[in-house]
């Protein structure tokens, strides 16, 4: 099983001296860390052990200054490998990058005491004490890059150490975080990084976030050596000839399409270690970027993000201001934005389900794990509880609406098309009803009848529009105008006349039209612009044909 492990320390305690000892590469490339005699970047080599363990080490920069990439080095790794200079003992970035493992929840490793060639054995007695009460559990070893004393006690204790890790998930949706970006000659873009999860192949897909670039993977590298497929828990090097070496940086991830969500939001359970500011970096995967802490309850903290990053629950944090103040565990890496401490807390426990109570998307639940004992509905979900009481309102606004015309618009919310079938209500045209719901006048009764008395065939201002539709619709008036009515029999006379004169003469004028009703101009525009919209006529120019198929309306 292949795995990886990061260097940590303090400056100029030996970290990548010994990874040469180890492994016979050096692994500053840069002329300035050389010059300098410090690492400044990130460095890598196979390491293989004894038992046959394919490590892969990545060696971190001890500086201060450096601590951010030291994170985006030991993002992800399977083991740490301590190193503290025997003489100097335990220095603030010792106590800094063992912080920062523990965040990053990397919990097993060795302690490797450097430089053991230049002190005494009190000395060496000293800083083992020291740092088996700093890294309790942990193999301590004695070594030299120098003189090579003890590298074979540090591989057998790696290889100790390497037995109690749990294989990365090979089975899960890939993801990747890019720690570098650069072209070669005639391969073009390489991105690599450490494998957190799933394979990767030649031929394969993947989605570069939080671009949501679609690549192609050309060929797959694991420590310079070609290989068909490369397993979660490797440090891999991919070919993507389909971007551009700008298009990809340290931060970004290889995905599989569509398997992470992508959010400028984390809730996360808080650890403290120092007293945390609101406004922070967030280190997540190889990326770092400003964000906010928004404090939930005890235990919790919602992390708005300036740029957003590609996460999965359980997912670690760190969080720096000037040095590491504290970090967290991931527990919903899409949440709402408004976050509450029993939400916190049900997600925290992996109750997704009692979380759900007005329709969210399905699929923004779907990487906080299995949901069950939820409604759903065309891909939204919601609590059986949230759509009974949606019931209940609209029902309470029904009966509240006008009896001539008792129904409710259709909710507007895009949940709207999915829920309303489930509910005990008629859908008619763009209101929902009771089922089987008539119209009924009521208490307007006599006002219909007053109405009705006085209507003819010269257009009447009706005030109560839903009387008017409802009147209409039992065929006692015909609407014309905005907001006038005339009687049906006025209408059907009307109309006879219209069609008669149109079946002698082909068509008919507005004026010929007012003479043979013997109506004023405006009674007889009203009249023809309604024929026209019960499909009856059309216009030609100053006149209007029959359609051939007029339609008989109301
Ligand atoms: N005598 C002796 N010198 C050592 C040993 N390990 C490292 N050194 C020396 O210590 C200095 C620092 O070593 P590095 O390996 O660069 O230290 P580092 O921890 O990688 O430093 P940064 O990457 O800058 O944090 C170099 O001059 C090394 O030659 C050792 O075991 N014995
Ligand atoms: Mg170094």
């Amino acid at each position: 099983m292949p795995l990886t492990v990061a260097t940590a320390g303090h400056i100029d305690h030996g970290k990548t001296t010994l990874v040469e000892a180890l492994t016979g590469k050096n692994t500053d490339r840069l002329p300035e860390e050389h010059a300098r005699g410090i690492s400044i970047d990130l460095g890598y080599a196979p390491l293989e052990l004894p038992d046959g363990t394919q490590l892969s080490v990545v060696d971190v920069p001890g500086h201060e200054r450096f601590v951010r990439t030291m994170v985006a080095g030991a993002t992800g790794v399977d083991l740490f490998l301590l190193v503290i200079d025997a003489g100097e003992g335990a220095r603030p970035q010792t106590h800094e990058h063992l912080a920062i493992l523990r965040l990053l929840g990397i919990e097993h490793g060795v302690v490797a005491l450097t430089k053991a060639d230049l002190v005494d054995d009190e000395t060496l007695d000293l800083a083992r004490a020291e740092a088996l009460e700093l890294v309790p559990g942990a193999a301590v070893v004695a070594v030299s890059g120098r003189t090579g004393l003890g590298l074979d006690d540090l591989r057998t204790a790696l290889a100790a150490a390497s037995a109690s890790i749990e294989p990365a998930d090979r089975e899960a949706p890939t993801r990747l975080h890019v720690d570098r970006a650069f072209t070669l000659r005639g391969i073009g873009t390489v991105a690599t990084g450490t494998l957190w999860s799933g394979s990767i192949g030649e031929g394969d897909e993947l989605r570069a976030e939080p671009q949501g670039r679609s690549v192609r993977v050309r060929s797959v590298q694991v420590h310079g050596r070609p290989v068909v497929r490369a397993d979660a828990g490797q440090r891999v090097a991919v070919a993507l000839p389909g971007i551009e070496r700008s298009e990809l940086r340290r931060g970004d991830a290889l995905v599989t399409p569509g398997a992470y969500p992508v959010g400028y939001r984390l809730d996360i359970v808080l650890e403290e270690l120092a007293a945390i500011p609101a406004r922070v970096h967030v280190h997540h995967g190889t990326a770092q970027m400003v964000g906010r802490v928004v404090r939930v309850g005890e235990r919790w903290a919602q992390l708005r993000l300036a740029e957003p990053v590609v996460a999965a629950r359980g997912d670690r944090v760190v969080l720096r201001a000037g040095t590491t103040v504290g970090g967290g565990r991931v527990i919903d890496p899409v949440p709402p934005r408004h976050a509450s401490a029993e939400r916190m807390e049900r997600v925290e426990r992996g109750e997704i389900a009692a979380t759900v109570h007005e329709p969210v998307r399905a699929a923004s639940l779907a990487h906080l794990g299995e949901l069950t004992g939820v409604e759903s509905a065309d891909g939204w979900v919601f609590s059986r509880a949230w759509l009974e009481e949606l019931q209940a309102e609209l029902e309470r606004r029904i009966a509240a609406a006008d009896p001539l015309d008792p129904g409710v618009s259709l909710p507007s919310e895009p949940w709207s098309a999915a829920v309303v079938p489930l509910l005990r209500l008629e859908r008619r045209g763009a209101k929902l009803y009771r089922p089987g719901a008539t119209a009924e006048l009521g208490a307007r009764a006599d006002a219909a009848a007053a109405l009705e008395a006085r209507l003819g065939l010269e257009p009447l201002k009706v005030e109560d529009a839903a009387l008017a539709r409802y009147l209409e619709e039992q065929g006692r008036l015909v609407r014309v105008g905005d907001g006038y009515a005339i009687s049906r029999e006025s209408y059907e006379q009307a109309r006879a006349a219209l069609v008669a004169e149109c079946e002698a003469a082909g068509r008919i004028t507005l004026a010929r039209f007012r003479d043979l009703l013997g109506v004023g101009r405006r009674t007889a525009q009203l009249l023809l612009e309604r024929f026209d919209a019960d499909g009856l006529t059309r216009r030609a120019g100053d006149e209007r044909v029959l359609r051939r198929r007029g339609t008989i309306a109301p």
